[in-house]
């Protein structure tokens, strides 16, 4: 009897020490943990995008990866978020390519005045120019997805209805969207959005060429009291991931992930779309916004001095390597398509 007890006992510890040495395969491995940054404050679009992407993932994957955000710059600014994820100080990170213009010369094409009508057409096109020209430039890291602001238009402490208004005028923007500025005979100032609402309080900028939808998001509404329409020059942005990190991950992670990388473009772009719309009817009702749309006539005259640019770029670009005829052609006939035109 106790000899059978002794076994029983042996069994059963022998039994724990076997599940015991076998069990930490997976129990420490736990879920896959990864680091997200974003350079702008949590209530604007690109967190809205990434906060949207980390629950996607995370119900996609059942839990097994987790997402960790860090929005507002508190990982990664503005200007170094593509080499910091490039030496992996994040995973992941979200970036605004009109700041770094010489950088990412084929994508930043989308900020050329070619007629992107709306955020979700500008988005599906960078993502398929993305994909079709595979950019040297993002070699070193995976892409995850691509987006567009909407169109962008002029946000003022002083009205703007003229080519004679807005002659000289300080205004903030970056990339192509500030040589657009330039033509209209403004003294675009480049930096990054996060910068914007010092430079406007100080009054080093009167006002700032960008997507609407910041109206409400930084609150310039309170600042800025005018609205010119022009819908001219896209903000191109990208979400990379470290490629290491990506390489590590198992292969039906990274389905998850690649299932997710036009879905996240077209889901980003209808939201801003959405959003910048919104924004203005609360700027008009609640902050005594003014919006002017500019005669035809005077319009014309506006657009008449946008017409080099885009000539101007494919010489220069070209000299450089770029295939820049070619990817003209390209963004306005992706934009056709996609605009149903
Ligand atoms: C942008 C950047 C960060 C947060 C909200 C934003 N809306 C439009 C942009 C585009 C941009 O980066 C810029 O400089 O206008």
């Amino acid at each position: 009897m106790r000899r059978k007890i002794a076994f029983a006992l042996a069994g059963v510890f022998l039994a724990t020490i076997l599940a015991i040495t076998l069990m930490p395969a997976n129990a420490e491995a736990g879920p896959i943990k990864l680091s997200y940054a974003n350079f702008p404050p949590a209530p604007t679009f690109p967190c809205v995008q990434m906060e949207r992407w980390k629950k996607e993932v995370e119900a996609r994957t059942n839990g097994k990866v987790l997402i960790n955000t860090f929005p507002g710059g508190t990982l990664l600014g503005a200007k170094n978020m593509m080499d910091g994820v490039i030496a992996g100080q994040a995973d992941i990170g979200c970036l605004c390519m009109a700041y770094q213009p010489g950088r990412f010369m084929i994508t930043n094409a989308t900020s050329l005045p070619l007629g992107i009508p709306n955020s979700l057409v500008g988005s599906l096109v960078l993502w398929d120019i993305y994909q079709k020209y595979q950019p040297k430039a993002f070699a070193k890291v995976k892409v995850l997805t691509m987006f567009t602001t909407a169109p962008s238009n002029i946000m003022s402490k002083i009205p703007i209805k003229s080519l004679a208004d807005i002659k000289s005028v300080n205004l903030r923007a970056s990339g192509g969207a500030a040589q657009i500025l330039k033509a209209w005979g403004a003294n675009p100032v480049g930096m990054p959005m996060p910068a914007t609402p010092e430079a406007l309080q100080k009054g080093v900028v009167k006002g700032l060429f960008s997507s609407l939808e910041v109206m409400k998001d930084f609150k310039f509404a309170e600042l800025c009291k005018y609205i010119t329409v022009t819908d001219a020059a896209v903000y191109p942005f990208a979400v990379v991931m470290n490629m290491d990190k990506w390489n590590a991950l198992p292969k039906d992670i990274q389905e998850v992930f690649e299932d997710l990388g036009t879905q996240q473009s077209a889901w980003t772009g209808a939201y801003m779309d959405r959003h910048a719309k919104a924004s203005v009817a609360w700027s008009k009702r609640k902050q005594g916004v003014k919006v002017f749309r500019l005669s035809k006539a005077e319009r014309a005259k506006w657009n008449k001095l946008l017409e080099p640019i885009t000539a101007k770029w494919i010489a220069s670009a070209s000299a450089k390597g770029v295939p820049a005829k070619a990817l003209v052609r390209d963004i306005k006939a992706f934009s056709k398509m996609y605009d149903g035109r």
